[in-house]
Parts: structure tokens; sequence; C-alpha cells
């Protein structure tokens, strides 16, 4: 009987992607799959086991921290030291980044950005959240204390990204700069088993994802894209479709899986936007380019931004090539 690769086979069959790599690849995505696993269990049960809804305070983000927020942080922060392949870890629900400065972490290559559960506020409705994953080669010297520059590089230096999608199924997404792979997860077997080789996003299509409610604050640029994509052009199959989930992890996958475009643009309410450049966007940027689309925050690549801090927010557009170029025209037709 044919079977599905496992992830594992999967990884070891492509260490060769992985540049320098001794095994420290399969290590760090194995320890994902891993935490991978422990969320999704806790998710499934969530509304059982009394850990849904708000811990009672803000997280650094000014955003009610869920229970599950704090409970997906700790269990990535374990599983990932665990293994002794990072020196050091940053994430949405931290103000400063964890360094691991024991000697064997302290000579570890590789440093992990995180947003361990993104969309967590629609846990309590039963929609679909996930995690989002960001791995760098550190900067700083091997044996020394992580710094915040090992960080704060653009995202073209990532050398791996991906996201977890705990929804109708959990199916974990990556690339190491070679392609982008999908993964399912049996949970009869405990495995996750390749499920989308080789992905590629639509270069066109015909869904926009946007929190339209937030239309009076919106740039001119995006006003008028929105009223573009609105009218009735049979040749150009408009009107388009709206999506809007909530949760940045399932408006990406559905897009980069049927062709679409995600906007968090800038706005009066989110004057630099809302997402954050370092564990959401500039993993997204890569999985999207490497599946043949384009990510930008309305003008540059999203890639080719110099970070500054580490929870820094910038605007996004992200999707099928086209559909992103069409908007970029409406954002330099319509720029201050
Ligand atoms: P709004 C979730 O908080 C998130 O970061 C993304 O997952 C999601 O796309 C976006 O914010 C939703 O933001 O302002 O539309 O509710």
């Amino acid at each position: 009987m044919q079977r599905h690769t496992t992830l594992g086979e999967f990884i070891i069959e492509n260490q060769k992607d992985f540049p320098y790599a001794k095994g420290e690849l399969s290590a760090l995505l194995s320890s994902i799959r891993l935490a991978g696993k422990m969320v999704n269990q806790e998710i499934n049960k969530a509304g059982l086991a009394e850990i849904t809804g708000a811990v009672g305070h803000e997280n650094v983000q000014g955003e009610d921290q869920m229970k599950l927020d704090v409970l997906a942080n700790d269990l990535f922060i374990s599983t990932l030291r665990s293994r002794g392949e990072i020196c050091g870890l940053g994430s949405e629900e931290m103000e400063d980044f964890v360094s691991f400065n024991d000697p064997i972490h302290s000579e570890a290559k590789y440093v992990v950005l995180i947003d361990p559960l993104d969309g967590s506020s629609n846990i309590d409705v039963n929609v679909s959240v996930g995690t989002i994953f960001s791995i760098y080669r550190r900067i700083s010297p091997s044996g020394s204390p992580v710094q915040l520059e090992d960080f704060l590089q653009p995202g073209n230096k990532q050398v791996a990204a991906g996201y977890l999608i705990y929804g109708t199924s959990t199916i974990l997404v990556y690339t190491t700069g070679n392609g982008v792979n999908g993964f399912t997860y049996d949970p009869g077997i405990g495995s996750f088993f390749l499920s989308h080789p080789k992905m590629q996003a639509p270069r066109d299509g015909k869904i926009y994802s946007i929190n339209e409610g937030n239309y009076i604050h919106f740039p001119e640029g995006v006003k008028q894209y929105i009223k573009w994509v609105q009218e009735l052009d049979e040749a150009s199959n408009r009107p388009f479709t709206s999506r809007y989930i909530g949760s940045l992890v399932a408006d990406f996958h559905r897009n980069l899986t049927k062709g679409g475009i995600y906007i968090y643009p800038t706005g009066t309410k989110a004057p630099k936007g809302k997402l954050r450049l370092l564990y959401e966007c500039n993993p997204m940027a890569f999985l999207i380019e490497q599946a043949g689309g384009k990510a930008t925050d309305g003008y540059t690549r999203i890639l080719d931004i110099q970070p500054e801090e580490l929870h820094q927010r910038v605007p996004f557009f992200c999707g099928s090539m086209k559909m992103v170029e069409k908007a970029e025209e409406f954002m330099a037709k319509h720029r201050k």
C-alpha cells in the first residue's frame, strides 16, 4: 500500500537544503512538530479543560492574553529549548527575547521568532488559529549570550519559516528556501504526512481578505482598490469575493491554496499597521515568495525591511502576485 511521506522522512530526505547543517534543521523542525502536536491537543479540548478565555491581563501588544496563548508560548519555549539547537527565542507573548545562556545553548547556531497562537481570540468561537515561526542563524559570536541584533535581521536572512494551522485538520507548512510543502497531522498515528507537496500560490485570484470595518481609516489607495474589486467587470472576474476569517494563518492558507490577497494596511487605529514584522509578516512573506506570490508593505518588499524593534508593526499586502501588484498600483497612484 502506497503511503505518504512523513514529515520526519521528508526533513531527512531534504536535509541538504539546510546549509551547513548537521541535522540541526531536523532537530529544530522536529521540536516544532512536537510542540505543534501538544498545542493541537490542548486546542482540541479547550472548551472542556477550562483553558479558554482570557487570563485577565494584557500582553505586550496590549491585547487580552488568552490562557492558551500562554500555554502555547510555554510549550514552544520548553520544546525548542530541550533540543539544544537555539540560543534564543523571541515571541509575540513576551516583551523581551529569551536568551538560553548555558554552555550547550550558547553554542547553538539558530534563533527562533514565534507567534505561538495567532488569532487566539477566535478560540472561544471555534475558528481556526495558528502558530507562525521564523528561523535565523545567529550573527553574534557563538558561545556568547544572544543579542537583539540576532533577532533584528531582515526577512531575507531567514533560513526557514512556516506555520501550523489548527483547523478542520492540523497542517504544518514550511520552507527552507527550496519551495513550500504542507504536512497534515494524523492524530490516530501521531504523525504529520506530506499532503501538499511543492505548494504554489495561483498567480491571480478573486478572493480579497481585509477587515472592511476599518474602511474609513484606510489610506486612499486601499479604499480605491476595494472600490475596484467591487466593480462589475466580467472580463476581470469582478466583483471579487470577500473572505476575512480574522485569523492570519487561516486567511493566508486559503489564499495560498486558492489564490487571493490579504491586506492589513495602516489606519488611524493602527498607524503602522497591526501585524508584527518579525514573527508574522516575515515568515509569511518568505513562504508566499517561495510559492510564487508577493508580500510588501504596499510599496517595499517585506523581506527587505530592516527591523528596528522586536515587536515592530508594518502594513501587510500578501498573496497572489497579480493581485498584490494591482493593489500596489492603487497605493502608488494615491501615495501622499
Ligand atoms: P482585526 C489576530 O489578532 C491577527 O493578528 C491576525 O491573525 C488577524 O488577521 C488580525 O489580527 C485580525 O485583526 O483588527 O481585523 O481583528
